[in-house]
């Protein structure tokens, strides 16, 4: 079907539909920034630095003796340190998206590394980016962001989940060059002419970070969120200039490495200056973190430097090692300098900014605030036990030493109080009875480096972490509803009315008053409320639901895209709060006027199950374009709509077609590889069913397809798997044709 879900904070997505056709009305309703954050200098201005790969001993104020880190050093004397802090993973991909939502590996989205597909955050999840949006900061994500698809528009990019302005790498993949031939921002990729050719003209943590000092100057007079994650020091150790390592006797590599720490130092102290020059330090905090342990990647060396200090493991391992990491609080006006030795996993990072930023934060993350921590207070909430997960086939030599050779194994840790256990399973399922996973129990109180595995003499506190262990997994995670969630059912009809329907959800823990939805289309176009569209009062917990009919004026131009916005506003315990949605919806093509192949009529909508849908050939492989001659039983067509289950091609007829024919069946291009292809083909009309193929196969041959058309509107092909096997259901629709009385 041709309707989109999204669900997001702010007006962030308004940088999404800069592309479209003319209706600068709805473009218009961005949402401006509430009073009285935009006013506030209580409300503090927000940077949260994180770098990649970077271990728990790589900075002096841990502990480093071989690379320089002044900058933060001073941070770190200056603020809070805090000396047991982790990231939710020991590789990048589940540690970011735990630190952006609030939830560890047991409930979040993304909870590997990428493996095939690229990780992806979903529509339901709500990062801290959405949760400051809606009281008026203005936000951005600046380097890896880690998650894709690698396309704008979607919804795992960072416009969509809260970020207003984004430059970097989306593509976890990606971000493993430092001098690639493009970076993106927003939704369009930014060419990088100095790097073309294999040329390394233009460093790419210098870009970003030119990008990150201009939006703090920027938006110095208002509220601001910047999210900075450069890729150092991950592998490879590409950097221009060693600098001062140039004369020691390491690696090329470990000189490199050493370089990409000292830059990441340069580039903290580069946005303190920043925020001090613009006289804004006192009333802005810095969070300065890394994704994981150290790495070995690369020819690096990771003992060299002793940079996972006196703990167990690197990156990839669940020891300590992997997993706890440096965290520093530093805001001159705000933050005492101290020490912590609190729990403190990333999860925390989304309850703490919003509670800094005063703005409601999902009660159904896993995370606690460590904001009255920062403020000095005794009374700071800790967690009952932490929870790590781990799903990796990625390994490294000594981190798989460190793991008895068992790096690849899915694993779980639970630290409660001074205990840690963690935990191997043979087979790669997470239901795998307890009796046979390989349990480990360390005292961190007597042994951080988790040398002496003393499981056999605490049978009771094992069993006990055990049960943590499977409290804390769930399979999928369902969320409660926060801010807004939008649903077009499009496409519009000139003239006809569709339905929008958003829900604003109270997901924090506190009521909110005077909760209001409105739409916003496009100038011309009648907005109609079907349901009331306000309450005076949303309890915690509670949702409201509001319809619209909206109908474009006849003149509607055909076949364009156009903006659609819902805002969601309520007034919380700490401010007015706004929740924006962008959808868009599209405008019918013509209808025909004349007899015509369909393959020759643009469609309305076009959904398919293995690369895109082709014309006049069959489906083939994934690429555009490349499909065989439609084909069946050896006799070809010319004529046709190529697709693979599941497949939904939607057409406008606007009532003036009379028939429609084909033939349709699974084409020779499967059936010449196996006989393993099966579907079933559908043809509707206005949402009525016009046609059922019953079960197609290779073997059984195409059906003539030949129905009536008249007064339909909306035509649907649909095409679904029949056999519970989508592998190779490469199904054509030859000579689809309509005709017009
Ligand atoms: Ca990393
Ligand atoms: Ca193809
Ligand atoms: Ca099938």
């Amino acid at each position: 079907m041709p309707t989109r879900r999204h669900f997001l904070a702010g007006s962030a997505a308004a940088i999404g539909l800069a592309p479209l056709s003319a209706a600068p009305e709805a473009r218009a309703t961005a949402a401006p920034a509430p009073a009285s954050a935009a006013a506030g200098t209580a409300t503090p201005h927000l940077v949260v630095i994180l770098a990649d790969d970077l271990g728990y001993g790589d900075l002096g104020a841990y502990g480093q003796q071989l690379i320089t880190t002044p900058r933060i050093d001073r941070l770190a004397a200056e603020g809070l340190r805090f000396t047991d802090a982790y990231s939710t993973a020991a590789v990048c991909a589940p540690s970011r998206c735990s630190l952006l939502t609030g939830l560890h590996t047991g409930h979040s989205a993304v909870r590997a590394n990428p493996n095939g597909a690229p990780g992806a955050l979903q529509a339901g999840d709500t990062t801290f980016a959405e949760v400051l949006r809606a009281r008026g900061y203005r936000t951005a994500v600046f380097g890896k962001w880690g998650f894709g698809p690698e396309e704008g528009d979607q919804p795992s990019h960072p416009n969509s989940r809260g970020f207003e302005e984004f430059y970097g790498y989306i593509d976890h993949g990606h971000a493993h060059e430092y001098h690639p031939q493009y970076l993106w921002h927003n939704g369009a990729k930014e060419t990088i002419a100095a790097n073309a050719n294999g040329a390394k003209g233009a460093y790419a943590p210098q870009l970003i970070e030119q990008r990150a000092l201009d939006f703090i100057t920027d938006h110095a007079a208002e509220p601001f969120l910047l999210f900075l994650t450069p890729t150092v020091p991950h592998a490879p150790s590409d950097i221009p200039d060693v600098g001062a390592y140039a004369s020691r006797t390491w690696s090329q590599q470990n000189k490199g490495h050493a370089a990409q720490i000292t830059y990441f130092d340069t580039l903290v102290g580069k946005v303190t200056d920043r925020l001090r020059a613009l006289g804004i330090a006192e009333n802005t905090v810095v969070l300065v973190t890394s994704d994981n342990g150290p790495h070995e990647e690369g020819g690096v060396n990771p003992d060299l430097f002793d940079a996972n200090g006196p703990l167990r493991g690197y990156k990839r391992n669940l020891y300590e090692g992997g997993v706890r990491v440096p965290l520093i609080a530093w805001s001159p006006g705000r933050i005492g300098a101290g020490t912590s030795d609190r729990p403190t996993p990333l999860t925390d990072v989304l309850p703490t900014l919003a509670d800094l930023a005063g703005a409601p934060a999902p009660t159904d993350i896993d995370g606690l605030s460590a904001a009255p921590l920062l403020a000095g207070s005794p009374d700071t909430a800790r967690h009952n036990h932490l929870y790590w997960y781990r799903d990796e086939r990625g390994v490294t030599s000594r981190a798989n030493t460190e793991d008895g050779g068992r790096a690849t194994w899915l694993a779980e840790a639970v630290r409660k109080d001074h205990w840690k256990a963690v935990r191997f399973a043979p087979v790669r399922d997470h239901a795998l009875p307890d009796a046979q996973w390989q349990v480990e129990l360390y005292d961190l109180a007597s042994d951080v480096g988790e040398r002496h595995d003393v499981a056999g003499a605490n049978p009771s506190v094992v069993a006990g972490l055990v049960t943590l262990m499977r409290s804390s997994w769930t399979d999928t995670y369902v969320r409660k509803p926060f801010g807004i969630r939008a649903q077009v059912q499009g496409p519009a009809v000139p003239g006809q009315a569709f339905t929008v329907t958003a829900t604003l959800g109270n997901g924090s823990a506190k009521p909110w008053t005077r909760a209001l939805l409105a739409l916003h289309a496009p100038a011309g176009w009648q907005v109609q409320a079907t349901t009331g569209t306000g309450r005076d009062l949303l309890p915690a917990g509670a949702t409201l639901t509001a319809s619209w009919r909206v109908t474009p004026p006849a003149t509607a131009a055909a076949g364009t895209q156009w903006p659609l916005s819902v805002d969601g506003t309520a007034q919380s315990p700490t401010g007015p709060l706004r929740y924006s949605a962008a959808e868009r919806v599209s405008t019918v093509p013509p209808a025909p006027v004349a007899d015509a192949y369909l393959s020759d009529l643009p469609w309305v909508s076009a959904a398919n199950g293995w690369g895109p849908v082709e014309r006049d050939r069959s489906n083939g492989r994934k690429p555009a374009g490349d499909g065989t001659p439609i084909s069946f039983g050896g006799v070809t067509y010319a004529k046709g709509l190529g697709v693979h289950a599941p497949s939904e091609i939607v057409y406008h007829l606007g009532g003036t077609a009379d028939r429609f024919t084909a033939l349709v069946g699974i084409d020779d291009f499967s059936t010449n590889q196996a006989a393993t292809g099966a579907v079933k083909a559908s043809v509707r009309g206005d949402g009525k069913l016009l046609f059922s193929s019953g079960k197609l196969t290779g073997a059984g041959g195409p059906v003539q397809v030949d129905v009536d058309v008249r007064g339909v509107r909306l035509l649907y092909l649909v095409v679904e798997d029949a056999n519970a096997n989508t592998a190779l259901d490469h199904t054509s629709w030859a000579l689809a044709r309509v005709t017009v009385r």
